[in-house]
């Protein structure tokens, strides 16, 4: 099937960080794409990359970068299509960067801000498929039977110690 998600980074040093999210979309069956797209390095595979993304049939974009993270707001600024980011850890600023550069857009061109990181990344899955679930039953039911796996871990293991 065509995917329904693009996982897009500014550096391949991003990966370790952004395939969280993609791990999350295979388990909840949501197929996708990865890219690096780079906002500075490679502005005109930005523009190409969000121009055509609703042509496509992406139904969410989800875009990590590090430092001054700019990817997320200019993928945004391109395309109708929802936009997840997630701030990358950066070296010297632990992140905080990122995070403030995805978060702070100005009113007018939206972009879903994730927390930094790994659990941002998971999020950014989980997310996308909460979106693609609204209108597909079978991404609903894969996200009820994650969550409910997820209760029941917790419940399984109340003693920390064990
Ligand atoms: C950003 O700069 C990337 O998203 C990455 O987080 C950061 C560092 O990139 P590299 O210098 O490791 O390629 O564009």
């Amino acid at each position: 099937m065509a995917p329904r998600v693009g996982v897009i980074m500014g550096s391949t040093s991003d990966w370790p960080v952004m395939e969280h999210a993609t791990q999350m979309l295979e388990r909840l069956g949501v197929e996708f794409e990865v890219k690096v797209v780079s906002a500075h390095r490679t502005p005109d595979l930005l523009f190409e990359y969000a121009k055509g993304a609703a042509e496509r049939g992406l139904e969410v974009i989800i875009a990590g970068a590090g430092g001054a993270a700019h990817l997320p707001g200019m993928v945004a600024s391109q395309t109708p299509v929802p936009v997840l980011g997630v701030p990358v850890e950066s070296k010297s600023l632990k992140g905080l960067d990122s995070l403030l550069s995805i978060a702070q857009m100005p009113g007018g061109v939206a972009v879903g801000t994730l927390a930094i990181g790994k659990a941002g990344a998971k999020n950014a899955g989980l997310l996308a498929a909460q979106i693609v679930g609204t209108h597909d039953a079978s991404v609903r039911e894969a996200v009820d039977a994650f969550r409910a796996e997820q209760t029941q871990a917790v419940l399984d293991t109340p003693d920390p110690r064990v």
